[in-house]
Protein backbone atom coordinates (compact mmCIF):
# COMPACT_ATOMS: atom_id res chain seq x y z
CA UNK A 1 0.00 0.00 0.00
CA UNK A 2 1.14 3.54 -1.14
CA UNK A 3 2.37 5.28 2.16
CA UNK A 4 0.25 8.05 1.44
CA UNK A 5 -3.06 5.90 1.25
CA UNK A 6 -1.92 4.47 4.51
CA UNK A 7 -2.06 7.71 6.33
CA UNK A 8 -5.52 8.53 4.76
CA UNK A 9 -6.75 5.58 5.90
CA UNK A 10 -5.57 5.74 9.54
CA UNK A 11 -6.43 9.40 9.80
CA UNK A 12 -10.19 8.80 8.35
CA UNK A 13 -10.21 5.98 11.00
CA UNK A 14 -9.01 7.80 14.09
CA UNK A 15 -11.70 10.70 12.77
CA UNK A 16 -14.70 8.15 12.70
CA UNK A 17 -13.33 6.64 16.30
CA UNK A 18 -13.01 10.12 17.68
CA UNK A 19 -16.61 10.92 16.30
CA UNK A 20 -18.16 7.84 17.48
CA UNK A 21 -16.69 8.37 20.90
CA UNK A 22 -17.81 11.93 21.40
CA UNK A 23 -21.75 10.20 20.49
CA UNK A 24 -21.23 8.20 23.32
CA UNK A 25 -22.04 11.43 26.37
CA UNK A 26 -22.44 10.10 29.98
CA UNK A 27 -25.83 9.58 31.52
CA UNK A 28 -26.80 12.01 33.39
CA UNK A 29 -28.60 11.02 36.11
CA UNK A 30 -30.32 13.33 38.26
CA UNK A 31 -29.49 13.21 42.53
CA UNK A 32 -32.96 14.53 44.48
CA UNK A 33 -32.91 14.64 47.96
CA UNK A 34 -34.46 11.72 49.69
CA UNK A 35 -33.22 8.39 50.65
CA UNK A 36 -34.79 5.73 48.36
CA UNK A 37 -34.04 8.42 45.19
CA UNK A 38 -30.52 8.51 46.04
CA UNK A 39 -29.74 4.90 46.43
CA UNK A 40 -32.23 3.73 43.41
CA UNK A 41 -30.06 6.46 41.22
CA UNK A 42 -26.62 4.82 42.48
CA UNK A 43 -28.06 1.62 41.46
CA UNK A 44 -28.98 2.50 38.10
CA UNK A 45 -25.75 4.32 37.72
CA UNK A 46 -23.61 0.26 38.63
CA UNK A 47 -26.00 -1.07 35.95
CA UNK A 48 -25.28 1.25 33.25
CA UNK A 49 -21.46 1.06 34.13
CA UNK A 50 -21.42 -2.40 34.07
CA UNK A 51 -23.78 -2.24 30.71
CA UNK A 52 -20.23 0.02 29.35
CA UNK A 53 -22.16 3.14 30.06
CA UNK A 54 -20.37 6.61 31.68
CA UNK A 55 -22.69 7.96 33.77
CA UNK A 56 -22.38 11.65 35.68
CA UNK A 57 -24.44 12.63 38.37
CA UNK A 58 -26.61 16.21 38.44
CA UNK A 59 -27.77 17.18 42.18
CA UNK A 60 -30.88 18.56 41.79
CA UNK A 61 -33.92 19.50 43.76
CA UNK A 62 -37.09 18.39 42.64
CA UNK A 63 -38.30 21.63 41.23
CA UNK A 64 -34.92 22.59 39.49
CA UNK A 65 -35.05 19.08 37.60
CA UNK A 66 -37.33 20.20 35.08
CA UNK A 67 -34.83 22.70 34.11
CA UNK A 68 -32.19 20.75 34.07
CA UNK A 69 -33.94 18.06 31.35
CA UNK A 70 -35.87 20.99 29.70
CA UNK A 71 -31.94 22.72 28.80
CA UNK A 72 -30.59 18.70 28.16
CA UNK A 73 -28.71 19.49 31.06
CA UNK A 74 -29.72 16.09 32.97
CA UNK A 75 -30.99 12.92 31.15
CA UNK A 76 -32.89 10.88 33.79
CA UNK A 77 -34.71 10.97 37.02
CA UNK A 78 -35.74 7.18 38.66
CA UNK A 79 -37.91 8.10 40.75
CA UNK A 80 -40.81 10.71 39.54
CA UNK A 81 -43.47 11.36 42.27
CA UNK A 82 -47.49 11.48 40.86
CA UNK A 83 -47.85 13.39 43.85
CA UNK A 84 -45.57 16.26 43.99
CA UNK A 85 -44.21 16.05 40.39
CA UNK A 86 -46.71 14.81 37.82
CA UNK A 87 -47.74 18.32 37.25
CA UNK A 88 -44.35 19.85 36.00
CA UNK A 89 -43.62 16.28 34.30
CA UNK A 90 -46.82 17.01 32.28
CA UNK A 91 -45.94 20.02 30.53
CA UNK A 92 -42.30 18.66 29.77
CA UNK A 93 -43.89 16.01 28.21
CA UNK A 94 -46.01 17.37 26.55
CA UNK A 95 -43.68 19.94 24.73
CA UNK A 96 -41.72 16.64 23.86
CA UNK A 97 -39.05 17.31 26.01
CA UNK A 98 -39.31 14.37 27.75
CA UNK A 99 -40.81 10.61 28.08
CA UNK A 100 -41.95 8.24 30.05
CA UNK A 101 -39.67 5.23 30.47
CA UNK A 102 -42.39 3.23 32.33
CA UNK A 103 -44.14 3.08 35.95
CA UNK A 104 -42.28 0.91 38.86
CA UNK A 105 -44.71 -1.24 40.44
CA UNK A 106 -45.43 0.53 43.14
CA UNK A 107 -48.28 2.63 44.37
CA UNK A 108 -47.41 5.41 46.45
CA UNK A 109 -48.72 7.97 48.32
CA UNK A 110 -47.62 11.64 49.46
CA UNK A 111 -49.45 13.83 52.02
CA UNK A 112 -50.04 14.95 55.69
CA UNK A 113 -49.56 12.21 58.16
CA UNK A 114 -50.03 11.93 61.86
CA UNK A 115 -48.59 9.30 64.72
CA UNK A 116 -51.86 7.13 65.34
CA UNK A 117 -51.65 7.78 69.38
CA UNK A 118 -52.94 11.55 68.04
CA UNK A 119 -56.07 9.97 67.63
CA UNK A 120 -57.20 10.26 71.51
CA UNK A 121 -55.86 13.63 71.61
CA UNK A 122 -57.94 14.72 68.12
CA UNK A 123 -61.17 12.99 67.68
CA UNK A 124 -62.32 12.65 64.05
CA UNK A 125 -59.13 12.23 62.75
CA UNK A 126 -57.77 11.48 60.13
CA UNK A 127 -60.84 13.49 58.76
CA UNK A 128 -58.54 16.99 57.68
CA UNK A 129 -61.84 18.59 59.70
CA UNK A 130 -60.50 17.16 63.10
CA UNK A 131 -57.64 18.51 62.55
CA UNK A 132 -58.60 21.43 61.50
CA UNK A 133 -60.85 22.01 64.48
CA UNK A 134 -57.45 20.79 66.31
CA UNK A 135 -55.43 22.94 65.64
CA UNK A 136 -54.17 24.60 68.46
CA UNK A 137 -52.32 21.24 69.71
CA UNK A 138 -50.27 21.92 66.90
CA UNK A 139 -48.62 25.31 68.04
CA UNK A 140 -45.26 25.68 67.97
CA UNK A 141 -42.94 28.48 68.17
CA UNK A 142 -41.87 28.66 64.74
CA UNK A 143 -45.45 29.07 63.53
CA UNK A 144 -47.00 30.98 66.47
CA UNK A 145 -49.67 31.80 66.61
CA UNK A 146 -50.60 29.27 64.16
CA UNK A 147 -50.40 25.77 64.52
CA UNK A 148 -46.89 23.81 62.78
CA UNK A 149 -47.13 21.51 59.63
CA UNK A 150 -43.89 20.03 58.95
CA UNK A 151 -43.50 19.82 55.46
CA UNK A 152 -39.94 18.63 53.16
CA UNK A 153 -38.42 20.50 50.28
CA UNK A 154 -40.72 18.91 47.56
CA UNK A 155 -44.73 19.79 47.77
CA UNK A 156 -46.83 21.53 45.60
CA UNK A 157 -48.61 24.84 47.05
CA UNK A 158 -49.46 23.42 50.60
CA UNK A 159 -49.95 27.36 51.70
CA UNK A 160 -52.17 27.62 49.07
CA UNK A 161 -54.19 24.42 50.44
CA UNK A 162 -54.36 25.88 53.78
CA UNK A 163 -55.35 29.11 52.67
CA UNK A 164 -58.39 27.03 50.71
CA UNK A 165 -59.56 25.12 53.26
CA UNK A 166 -59.05 27.85 56.02
CA UNK A 167 -56.99 26.08 58.50
CA UNK A 168 -55.11 27.73 61.05
CA UNK A 169 -51.96 26.49 60.15
CA UNK A 170 -48.63 27.04 58.59
CA UNK A 171 -45.50 25.21 56.91
CA UNK A 172 -42.05 24.75 57.87
CA UNK A 173 -40.12 23.70 55.62
CA UNK A 174 -36.98 21.37 56.67
CA UNK A 175 -35.03 18.55 54.95
CA UNK A 176 -35.62 14.81 55.22
CA UNK A 177 -33.04 14.51 58.12
CA UNK A 178 -35.30 17.25 59.85
CA UNK A 179 -38.67 15.38 59.25
CA UNK A 180 -37.32 12.16 60.46
CA UNK A 181 -35.49 13.63 64.06
CA UNK A 182 -38.57 16.10 64.40
CA UNK A 183 -40.76 12.63 64.44
CA UNK A 184 -38.97 10.52 66.76
CA UNK A 185 -39.25 13.15 69.16
CA UNK A 186 -42.43 14.12 68.92
CA UNK A 187 -43.18 10.21 68.90
CA UNK A 188 -40.83 9.72 72.40
CA UNK A 189 -43.02 12.28 74.26
CA UNK A 190 -46.00 11.34 72.42
CA UNK A 191 -46.91 14.91 71.55
CA UNK A 192 -49.00 16.13 68.37
CA UNK A 193 -47.34 16.16 65.26
CA UNK A 194 -48.15 16.20 61.76
CA UNK A 195 -45.76 16.27 58.90
CA UNK A 196 -45.60 15.39 55.04
CA UNK A 197 -45.11 11.63 54.56
CA UNK A 198 -45.10 8.86 52.14
CA UNK A 199 -45.52 5.58 51.10
CA UNK A 200 -43.48 3.50 50.35
CA UNK A 201 -41.18 4.30 53.06
CA UNK A 202 -39.40 3.27 56.18
CA UNK A 203 -41.90 4.91 58.72
CA UNK A 204 -44.70 2.24 57.55
CA UNK A 205 -42.40 -0.62 58.72
CA UNK A 206 -41.92 1.78 62.14
CA UNK A 207 -44.59 3.62 63.21
CA UNK A 208 -48.40 3.30 63.70
CA UNK A 209 -49.87 6.48 61.68
CA UNK A 210 -52.35 7.45 59.27
CA UNK A 211 -52.22 9.76 56.09
CA UNK A 212 -55.07 12.79 56.96
CA UNK A 213 -57.76 12.51 54.52
CA UNK A 214 -58.29 15.76 52.35
CA UNK A 215 -61.08 16.18 50.21
CA UNK A 216 -60.41 13.60 47.71
CA UNK A 217 -57.95 14.69 44.94
CA UNK A 218 -59.53 15.52 41.42
CA UNK A 219 -57.36 16.86 38.51
CA UNK A 220 -59.85 20.18 38.48
CA UNK A 221 -58.84 20.75 42.10
CA UNK A 222 -54.99 22.21 40.78
CA UNK A 223 -56.87 23.91 37.88
CA UNK A 224 -60.48 24.80 38.34
CA UNK A 225 -60.93 27.27 41.25
CA UNK A 226 -64.98 26.71 41.05
CA UNK A 227 -64.24 23.01 41.99
CA UNK A 228 -64.53 21.74 45.43
CA UNK A 229 -65.29 22.75 49.06
CA UNK A 230 -63.72 26.41 48.22
CA UNK A 231 -65.40 27.85 45.32
CA UNK A 232 -62.93 30.87 44.78
CA UNK A 233 -59.40 29.33 44.63
CA UNK A 234 -57.51 26.12 43.88
CA UNK A 235 -55.47 23.19 45.65
CA UNK A 236 -58.86 22.58 47.79
CA UNK A 237 -58.29 19.21 48.51
CA UNK A 238 -55.42 16.27 48.95
CA UNK A 239 -52.76 14.47 46.93
CA UNK A 240 -53.80 11.27 44.86
CA UNK A 241 -53.71 8.17 46.70
CA UNK A 242 -52.52 4.59 45.12
CA UNK A 243 -50.58 7.42 42.71
CA UNK A 244 -47.91 6.39 40.13
CA UNK A 245 -44.08 6.55 40.47
CA UNK A 246 -41.98 6.37 37.32
CA UNK A 247 -39.03 6.81 35.50
CA UNK A 248 -38.26 9.89 33.15
CA UNK A 249 -36.19 11.03 31.41
CA UNK A 250 -34.45 13.98 28.95
CA UNK A 251 -36.17 12.42 25.06
CA UNK A 252 -32.99 13.38 23.38
CA UNK A 253 -32.02 10.23 25.84
CA UNK A 254 -34.11 7.86 23.33
CA UNK A 255 -31.74 8.30 20.42
CA UNK A 256 -28.39 9.13 22.33
CA UNK A 257 -28.32 6.40 24.09
CA UNK A 258 -30.95 3.22 23.52
CA UNK A 259 -29.37 0.66 25.36
CA UNK A 260 -29.35 3.14 28.62
CA UNK A 261 -32.61 2.96 27.78
CA UNK A 262 -33.65 0.00 27.49
CA UNK A 263 -32.13 -1.08 30.72
CA UNK A 264 -33.85 2.10 32.76
CA UNK A 265 -36.98 1.06 31.22
CA UNK A 266 -35.98 -2.72 32.91
CA UNK A 267 -34.95 -1.49 36.21
CA UNK A 268 -38.34 -1.16 38.51
CA UNK A 269 -38.46 -1.25 42.64
CA UNK A 270 -42.05 -2.22 44.11
CA UNK A 271 -43.43 -0.85 47.37
CA UNK A 272 -41.52 -3.29 50.23
CA UNK A 273 -38.20 -3.00 47.76
CA UNK A 274 -38.28 0.60 48.23
CA UNK A 275 -39.19 1.10 52.01
CA UNK A 276 -36.50 -1.39 52.76
CA UNK A 277 -34.07 0.99 50.68
CA UNK A 278 -34.79 4.15 52.44
CA UNK A 279 -34.58 1.94 55.71
CA UNK A 280 -30.89 0.62 55.40
CA UNK A 281 -29.91 4.59 55.27
CA UNK A 282 -32.49 6.00 57.72
CA UNK A 283 -32.56 3.65 60.40
CA UNK A 284 -29.46 1.80 59.92
CA UNK A 285 -27.10 4.92 59.05
CA UNK A 286 -26.17 3.24 55.50
CA UNK A 287 -24.28 5.91 53.22
CA UNK A 288 -26.85 6.04 50.30
CA UNK A 289 -23.91 4.35 47.64
CA UNK A 290 -23.25 1.83 50.83
CA UNK A 291 -27.34 0.64 50.22
CA UNK A 292 -26.85 0.67 46.62
CA UNK A 293 -24.18 -2.05 46.96
CA UNK A 294 -26.22 -4.26 49.52
CA UNK A 295 -28.94 -4.57 46.76
CA UNK A 296 -26.60 -5.14 44.29
CA UNK A 297 -24.88 -7.96 46.09
CA UNK A 298 -28.41 -9.28 47.18
CA UNK A 299 -29.85 -8.91 44.46
CA UNK A 300 -27.90 -10.38 41.61
CA UNK A 301 -30.38 -12.70 39.32
CA UNK A 302 -32.42 -9.75 38.56
CA UNK A 303 -30.39 -7.17 37.74
CA UNK A 304 -28.21 -9.72 35.83
CA UNK A 305 -31.25 -10.84 34.20
CA UNK A 306 -31.54 -7.01 33.42
CA UNK A 307 -28.96 -6.23 32.21
CA UNK A 308 -28.86 -9.77 29.90
CA UNK A 309 -32.22 -8.19 28.41
CA UNK A 310 -31.17 -4.77 27.13
CA UNK A 311 -28.60 -4.51 24.35
CA UNK A 312 -24.83 -3.05 24.96
CA UNK A 313 -23.91 -0.09 23.73
CA UNK A 314 -20.90 -0.52 21.48
CA UNK A 315 -23.10 -2.86 19.27
CA UNK A 316 -25.46 -0.05 18.45
CA UNK A 317 -24.10 3.24 19.22
C1 LIG B 1 -40.88 13.10 46.67
N1 LIG B 1 -41.17 12.44 48.00
C2 LIG B 1 -41.17 10.96 47.82
C3 LIG B 1 -40.13 12.83 48.98
O1 LIG B 1 -42.39 12.84 48.38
Amino acid sequence: MRPLLSVLILFSLTLSTCLHAKAQQPVRIILNDWASQLVMSYITAELLEKQGQQVLFIHSSTNHQWGQIKFDRADVQMEVWEGTMAAKFQVLKDAGLAVDLGDHPAKTREDWWYPLYLEEQCPGLPDWQALARCWKLFIHPDTSPFGRYLGGPWEKPDAARIRALQMNFRVERVTEDVLWSELETAISQKKPIVLFNWTPNWVENKYEGKFVEFPEWNSECEVNPKWGVNQLVRFDCGNPKDAWLKKVANQKLIERSPCAVELIKQITFNNSQISQLSHWVVREGLSEQKAAQRWLEQNQSTWQDWLDTSCKPTQTD
